[in-house]
């Protein structure tokens, strides 16, 4: 059979309303003998990535696109040097003469993407059609990972099977999954529900159970697949399907890839990490552990009810975010509240102000407080101290190193006054200052925020009457000052006015019990009511 041999351009697909989509896999290098349909790039929108396949088979002439470029719909991605016959898909292959027959195909086939932009390129790629076309949800897993919209759909199970391929214009709504109305959703969501979903080809692995593959393998106990995370995951197609066929949940797999994307290494990671025999008993992963099974907060398309707007989280966000969620749910936290009487301390405070600040130093209750810390952290060691890794034993630290949580523009960061029990008032309080200053200015060194005890996080700066700080991790407790008020105290037999202190003391009560976080809190009101002994000259 004489197959004419001409060049293909494959341009980007109508994605909806997307403009500058980045590019963050080139998935075929020029030379490279490729199928009709073979995924080429995979873009990223904020909604979605989505592989571009090509339109045609043959030999890989040109890419057009870089990795970590943009594109947009319309815009040559790659130059296929393609065997196949007009009226049928001819073997890819060797082929000389792009020439004449070449110029003339390519504009067709250029063409094709755009008039069949839904059927064949967006609206196999795009999420959309997760919730679009329920019942073959085969297909959109296929080549997608919708970010939002596919809620109620992936809920149902619907665009979870990744084994599929989309069969032609089977999505021809539009590629972006807000773009798709509410009842869209709904609807598509019930579909998969009601069973259309069960033509899938592995509609068994979309229920959410691990698969058969992973069955097998016996000792891989995986938990199910939280299928409207999957359809996020930052992955790729055959990451997606190889996944699927191990039954791994995507969203519990950390991609090492460009951008965070998950790679088949990071998933046989993940794999290999789950097989791994753990040695440990449960007590001694639990300072550390990362807290696995635990129920998954459904996705939601907020979209759906009214106007929204995605903003990244920044960057210590990023980083602080995970490791208070590690406390929070490795850790049990009890809160012991108590309030101090500082009347005295403030009237201390005020009288030293001036003197401290013609030495450059602002004088705040956060250093007497930190000072008072130190005095209980000496009387009561347990709090200064920390579960070593296999938890069986406490690590009694025997220096006094006091973070305090500082609320900086970026997010909250934990600068650590060290040695606080060599530092007398205003050594701590310009240390304090020079601290936040530095926190502000996102300035602080690692060794700043490194080797802290135990964290007080002030809120008196700001208001509230109490609250539950999170245990800064591995430490064991933290101290949650809130706003002092004047407050009328029954002594004596009538009613004073006394400026009072909130304290909120979050202990872990693997090491610490009620009754000793009852005497800590106690002691340190009676320390805060004492100032004298705070501003005292250090030996
Ligand atoms: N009650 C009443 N007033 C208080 C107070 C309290 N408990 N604590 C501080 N104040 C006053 C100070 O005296 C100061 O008033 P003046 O300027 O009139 O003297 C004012 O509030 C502001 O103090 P500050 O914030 O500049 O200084 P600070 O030493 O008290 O706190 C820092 C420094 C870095 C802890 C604080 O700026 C900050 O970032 N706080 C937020 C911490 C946070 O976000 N915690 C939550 C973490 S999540 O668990």
């Amino acid at each position: 059979m004489n197959a004419a041999v001409r060049l293909v351009e494959v341009r980007v697909p109508d994605m909806g309303n997307f403009k500058d989509v980045a590019v963050i896999d080139v998935l075929v290098k020029p030379g490279e003998i490729i199928e009709p349909e073979a995924p080429l790039v995979t873009l990223e929108t904020e909604k979605a990535t989505m592989d571009v396949p090509s339109t045609a088979s043959g030999v890989v002439e040109k890419i057009h696109v870089a990795k970590g470029g943009t594109v947009s719909t319309g815009d040559l991605i790659a130059t296929v040097r393609s065997t196949e016959s007009a009226a049928a898909g001819a073997q890819p292959g060797a082929g000389a003469d792009g020439g004449m027959s070449g110029a003339s195909a390519s504009a067709g086939a250029s063409a094709a993407p755009a008039a069949g932009a839904g059927a064949s390129g967006a609206g196999r790629s795009a999420g959309s059609n997760a919730s679009a076309t329920p019942g073959r949800g085969s297909a959109s897993g296929a080549t997608s990972s919708a970010q939002s919209g596919a809620g109620s759909a992936a809920d149902a199970g619907a665009g979870s099977a990744a084994t599929g391929r989309a069969p032609s214009g089977a999505t021809a709504k539009s590629a972006s999954p807000a773009a798709q109305s509410p009842a869209q959703s709904k609807s598509a969501g019930t579909a998969g529900a009601t069973g259309t979903g069960a033509t899938a080809p592995s509609a068994a692995t979309s229920g959410g159970s691990a698969s058969p593959a992973a069955a097998l393998m016996g000792r891989l106990d995986l938990p199910p697949i939280n299928e409207p995370g999957f359809s996020r995951a930052h992955a790729g197609p055959s990451v997606r399907k190889f996944a699927r066929e191990l039954g791994v949940d995507l969203t519990r797999v950390k991609g090492s890839g460009f951008k965070g994307r998950i790679t088949h290494d990071d998933v046989k990671a993940f794999v290999k990490t789950s097989l791994a025999p753990s040695a440990a008993p449960t007590t001694a992963r639990a300072p550390t552990g990362g807290g696995g099974g635990l129920p998954v907060i459904p996705a939601v398309d907020f979209a759906q009810f009214g106007p929204v707007e995605t903003k990244p989280l920044s960057r210590i966000q990023k980083i602080s975010g995970p490791r208070l969620h590690a406390s929070w749910v490795n850790i049990p936290h009890v809160t012991q509240f108590d309030e101090a009487d500082i009347t005295d301390l403030e009237a201390t405070r005020n009288r030293l102000k001036e003197t401290a600040s013609k030495a450059g130093i602002k004088l705040t209750p956060l250093a007497f407080i930190i000072r008072a810390c130190v005095k209980a952290l000496q009387e009561f060691p347990q709090v200064n101290a920390s579960l070593d890794p296999s938890g069986a034993n406490l690590v009694l630290k025997k220096y006094f190193h006091v973070g305090f949580a500082a609320d900086t523009p970026n997010g909250l960061v934990v600068p650590v006054v060290h040695d606080a029990d060599h530092k007398d008032i205003y050594k701590t309080a310009r240390e304090l200052g020079e601290l936040s200053e530095k926190a502000r200015a996102g300035k602080l060194s690692p060794n700043d925020m490194q080797g802290g005890c135990f964290t007080i996080s002030s809120l008196g700066g700001i208001g509230g009457t109490a609250f539950t700080p999170i245990i800064n991790a591995p430490e064991v407790a933290i101290l949650g000052v809130s706003r002092s008020t004047m407050k009328p105290v029954y002594r004596d037999g009538t009613f004073v006015p006394r400026l009072m202190l909130p304290l909120s003391l979050s202990y872990d009560h693997r090491v610490i019990d009620g009754a000793t976080a009852a005497r800590f809190t106690t002691f340190l009101a009676q320390t805060l009511a004492n100032p004298a002994a705070l501003v005292e000259a250090l030996p």
